[in-house]
């Protein structure tokens, strides 16, 4: 309902521009305190000051939000939609007063009122939708897309429960749920904007009045769908995106009055529960794929609710339907939302009564998919009675959208049979299941991989026969990046300064290819010097945060070695355990003369292990119980100190990753799609260890390969490799052998405890290849600690390394998607 023209004038005079100023903000933070939270000076603790702080700037926001959305809708422009199951967004307070500019505002404001800005930004709890990478790169994608002034909503399920909380006790990891919506000032729910999503039922086939047989879907079930809308402010713009989550409930209220009027008050209550379950949690896998009942319900539910709005804010333009593919591009990340081009389809044929192909044209012209892995258990297949169950006129369509490309593929290739069988969106296996990754290829006009390697390797392996139906083109690469505002100017603020103190201003935020010019600095002693200092104290202050929170005294004048990220044997932190007690067991083994010669390292990790996967959950037991034998060795001291840091997320990344020396990026070759941690190491000014895999590849290609420690086998030879393990001989490296043996003498412990780890390596075909690269990986590290006494020249390898980092903002990133994938241009609120 829009005010009639007479009534503007007096709705402008009253219309607030939000705060300015230092005073401004204390206003509205008072106003929060005193009205908002109903406290006073006399209890406001940190958590009120984080609330009304937080509620200050979410004004602001909103406000910016508003006409951001007002011009996009009034300029009509092409929007493009990334849909993705996970946003693992972190803190939302200071990301949103340095992208507006108001932090020192705040800060100054904060003080005088008895506060420490650094106390209230920590009072906030993660918004951790998400598992790790992938979730990741959405969030870091949100900021590229805002800070560039393109007209880009997220959407996502609003969980109540986001990845859980991690807990070590005695060195195993135990999960706790993480609630974390008690208090979030960063969304605004839309009791307006709600959708009911359709299950279950049947389909019906009947003959309209043209005389045209139609499919109507009836029965079943209703769950509806709340929207909840998060702002996402660009840096440094008034652009202001929004992030749509999606928040279930039982449909038409509470709970069904009927039934509670009939006396049957548990069943009824047993409806809005069971409504309630589907955004209740965040499913905590990293790369692997269950095929739960639910998490196939939470994909339809999402996906459904989504396309209900894309498509009725496009009818709202009263355009073509043709014309859907210029104004809407929507970004699948990885096959989770999948349904999504199935959905159109039915929303265009059964409900817009388009014609199949008109339908289909329009579809495949709209949607483009990144695959993120090429890890077969992480694929995506889906039973097809399951499907048939929950969505029977889906799979109907699925059926469909399989008849016709497999018709079109004969035609091209009419003499080869297994060619079908190996394409088909159908796998004919026992139950029969839907392939995702193949009906999102078949769905998009785009198909990306995350990095180089990753690409090539998607088209000549798991995807190699869609190449030969379609062509090259339809493939392509965009590898990722991270953003230079969260990952350099939120975290590391001191580096941040230092490099705009001589930069001549922060326009490398903007454009990271301005770190360049770092690069005639690299050998400026003064510079080197408050560079080093800088790292110092970064890593004093996560020494601090280890000692607080681990309990383990760390010394910040050693080598920080650090590897964290979600656990899991590709990624192998058992080769890097294995390295730490090989490393120990030298010590152990030299003299004290020699000893006291060494370099002091400390070994950090940290990661959650999915709750299911009981193999990475003991690689997390293997790390503390070295950590609890090494550390207290009075031979060993400072030489070598072992950490597992608890419940890795995104703010402790933010400590971590500034605080780093070197750190580990080692899966084995080929698995790691690209990696997104290596980036936000180096760009914070740490050195790398790692193999020739994912976006390792093209950071060595941009810093140089003397600013890098690469190590391993390459991916061309890991079949070969793996097929001697099994089918030849297999002889286990002589140095992981005796570290093999130390654990078997119970030097950590009940030695039974980490035998499945060791006979994956012996007895198992090492499918990860530990043994093959264990001994490249230990004289590698032999060359970290030489490189690292020269600090002269391991500082200029850093500064170096970060003066070439540019490519790795995901600004480029964004930019290569808008231009390859999506045909979209930016739209900054000046040209409206
Ligand atoms: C990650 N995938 C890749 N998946 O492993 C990593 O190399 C890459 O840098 C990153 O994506 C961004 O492209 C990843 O994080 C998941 O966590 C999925 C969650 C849902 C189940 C399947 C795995």
């Amino acid at each position: 309902a829009s005010i009639p023209e007479a009534q503007r004038e007096a709705w402008k005079r009253a219309q607030t521009t939000g705060f300015r100023g230092t005073e401004g903000f204390e206003k509205e933070f008072v106003r929060h305190v005193e009205t908002t939270l109903g406290r006073s000076m006399f209890n406001c603790d940190e958590n009120a000051a984080y609330s009304a702080t937080s509620l200050a700037f979410r004004d602001r926001l909103i406000l910016d939000w508003n006409r951001t959305q007002q011009r996009q809708t009034y300029i009509d422009s092409k929007r493009v939609y990334y849909l993705s199951l996970e946003f693992l967004m972190g803190r939302a307070l200071d990301n949103a007063m340095l992208n507006i500019g108001l932090k020192d505002t705040a800060k100054v404001g904060l003080a005088d009122l008895g506060f420490r800005i650094e106390d209230i930004i920590q009072q906030e709890h993660d918004a951790a939708l998400g598992n790790g990478g992938l979730g990741r790169l959405a969030a870091c994608f949100l900021d590229s897309l805002a800070s560039l002034d393109f007209p880009a909503w997220g959407y996502g399920l609003r969980y109540r429960y986001g990845i859980f909380k991690q807990e070590i006790i005695d060195g195993y990891q135990m999960e706790v749920p993480d609630y974390w919506l008690d208090f979030n000032p960063w969304e605004f729910p839309r009791h307006d904007v709600t959708v009911d999503i359709q299950f279950y039922g049947q389909v019906r086939k009947q003959t309209d009045d043209t005389g045209k047989t139609v499919s109507v879907w009836e029965g079943g079930e209703l769950v509806e769908a709340v929207a909840y809308d998060v702002p996402i402010p660009g840096y440094d713009t008034p652009t202001t995106n929004n992030l749509r989550l999606w928040s279930s409930k039982a449909s038409g209220g509470e709970f069904d009055f009927q039934k509670f009027n009939n006396g049957d008050y548990e069943s009824s209550v047993a409806d809005q529960q069971r409504a309630e379950t589907i955004s209740a949690v965040l499913y905590p896998n990293d790369n692997l794929e269950r095929g739960k009942e639910l998490r196939l319900k939470q994909q339809y539910f999402w996906v459904a609710a989504s396309l209900y709005d894309i498509v009725r804010r496009f009818k709202k333009s009263k355009r073509p339907w043709s014309e859907f593919p210029d104004q809407v591009a929507i970004q699948l990340n990885d096959t989770h939302p999948t349904l999504a081009i199935v959905e159109l389809q039915r929303i265009l044929v059964d409900i817009e009564g388009l014609a199949w192909d008109q339908a289909w044209e329009i579809v495949t012209s709209t949607f483009g998919y990144t695959n993120h892995t090429v890890l077969p258990e992480a694929l995506e297949k889906w039973p097809v009675g399951l499907v048939q169950h929950l969505l029977p006129r889906h799979l109907q369509i699925i059926y469909d959208i399989n008849l016709f490309f497999l018709q079109a593929v004969e035609k091209a290739f009419p003499d080869d049979r297994d060619m079908l069988r190996r394409v088909s969106i159908i796998e004919e296996s026992q139950p029969k299941m839907v392939r995702m990754a193949f009906l999102a290829i078949v769905g998009s006009h785009k198909v990306n991989g995350v990095a180089e390697l990753h690409s090539d390797l998607i088209k000549t392996t798991i995807f190699k026969d869609f190449v030969e139906i379609y062509g090259p083109d339809k493939f392509t690469n965009v590898t990722n990046g991270i953003t230079p505002r969260r990952w350099l100017h939120q975290a590391n603020p001191r580096l941040s300064e230092l490099i705009s103190s001589r930069l001549g201003g922060n326009g490398f935020l903007k454009d990271l290819n301005g770190l360049n010019k770092l690069e005639l600095l690299a050998d400026d002693k003064e510079f080197r010097k408050e560079w080093s200092e800088i790292k110092y104290a970064n890593k004093v202050r996560l020494a601090k945060h280890i000692k607080d929170t681990m309990g383990v005294t760390v010394n910040p004048a050693s080598l920080f070695d650090v590897q964290v990220k979600r656990i899991h044997e590709y990624k192998r932190q058992q080769l890097n355990i294995f390295g730490v007690i090989h490393r120990y067991l030298a010590l152990k083994a030299m003299k004290p003369e020699e000893r006291k010669k060494q370099l002091p390292r400390v070994s950090i990790f940290g990661g959650k292990a999915a709750p299911g996967y009981w193999m990475a959950k003991q690689i997390i037991h293997l790390i503390n119980a070295v950590g609890a034998v090494v550390n207290k060795d009075g031979d060993i001291g400072d030489l070598l100190k072992v950490v597992f840091l608890e419940d890795y997320n995104v703010s402790k990344a933010e400590i971590i990753c500034p605080a780093s020396d070197i750190s580990e990026h080692i899966s084995t070759a080929g698995t790691e799609a690209s990696g997104t941690s290596n980036m936000k190491f180096v760009l914070n000014g740490g050195l790398i260890i790692g193999t020739c895999d994912g976006a390792n590849i093209e950071i060595t290609r941009e810093i140089g390969d003397n600013n890098i420690f690469l190590f391993g086998n390459l991916a061309e030879d890991v079949e070969d490799l793996r097929h001697t393990h099994t089918y030849g001989s297999h002889t286990i490296d002589p140095d992981l052998d005796k570290v093999f043996k130390e654990i078997e003498k119970g030097t950590f412990g009940t030695p039974h405890d980490f035998s499945a780890m060791i006979a994956a390596v012996r007895d198992h075909g090492d499918y990860y290849l530990v043994s093959d690269d264990f001994h490249s990986y230990i004289e590698t590290h032999k060359l970290v600690d030489e490189a690292y006494r020269n600090q002269d020249d391991w500082v200029s390898k850093c500064i170096i390394s970060v003066a070439r980092m540019g490519f790795f903002s995901s600004d480029r990133c964004i930019n290569e998607y808008a231009e390859s994938i999506w045909n979209i241009e930016p739209l900054a609120m000046k040209d409206c």
